[in-house]
């Protein structure tokens, strides 16, 4: 794990809760909060690598993945329903990267106002391993500090917490989820990470919503 990155989360390990790093809660009002599977616990206590599993096969199954030419591939979801489960530093991939179908940071493609549930499953460790993600109408690069124009967010998911131990199966995982409706406009948006120095070190990704 990079160094730069420890440094930047030891920094803000204080905020790792905080609601203000990606420009404040407003983007939050109004949003609806998908319930969790009734055989997880409630959102904030790690999950057990049982609990987890079946979430990171989802990460690696739904969706259709292909190869572009350059960059980490596209990931689409069909339909009027999107079910997108994200990974926060899968093992054995960079750091500050997102996963998803074993890509790095692809790009994601929904449908103009589908219904979409949104997992994020960190399953970074170390100290301050701490991870989110937002979508919002921004365009790379990205700044060591982002901040999202009133208005710009569709979907933010706090800051969560490293796994909790170095062994995969004995760990506890920490998921957030919310579902919110892709805008019926298509256009171009960007998830990224909103630790400070994430998305500027790559923990970002396109948002693509095509009619
Ligand atoms: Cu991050």
């Amino acid at each position: 794990m990079a160094i730069r990155k420890k440094t930047v989360c030891g920094l803000w390990m204080g905020l790792a809760c905080g609601p203000v790093l990606a420009g404040g809660m407003a983007g939050m009002q109004g949003m609806q909060m998908g319930p969790m599977p009734s055989h997880l616990p409630p959102q904030g206590q790690p999950l057990t690598w049982k609990a987890v599993a079946p979430l990171i096969r989802d990460s690696q199954t739904l969706g259709v993945a292909t190869d572009g030419t350059a960059g980490a591939g596209t990931v689409t979801f069909a339909g009027r329903k999107a079910n997108i489960v994200m990974i926060a530093v899968q093992p054995g991939f960079p750091d500050q990267t997102f996963e998803i179908h074993g890509r790095v940071d692809p790009e994601i493609v929904v449908h103009a106002g589908a219904a979409i549930r949104l997992t994020l499953v960190n399953m970074d460790y170390g100290p301050g391993m701490i991870h989110g993600v937002v979508i919002a109408k921004l365009s790379p690069p990205f700044p060591e500090m982002v901040s999202v124009p009133p208005g710009a967010r569709l979907v933010e998911l706090p800051l969560e917490m490293p796994r909790t131990s170095k062994s995969l199966k004995r760990s506890g995982y920490h998921v957030e989820r919310a579902t919110f409706m892709a805008p019926m406009t298509p256009g171009t948006y960007a998830y990224f990470c909103q630790m400070p120095g994430h998305a500027h070190g790559g923990m970002a990704g396109r948002f693509v919503v095509v009619r």
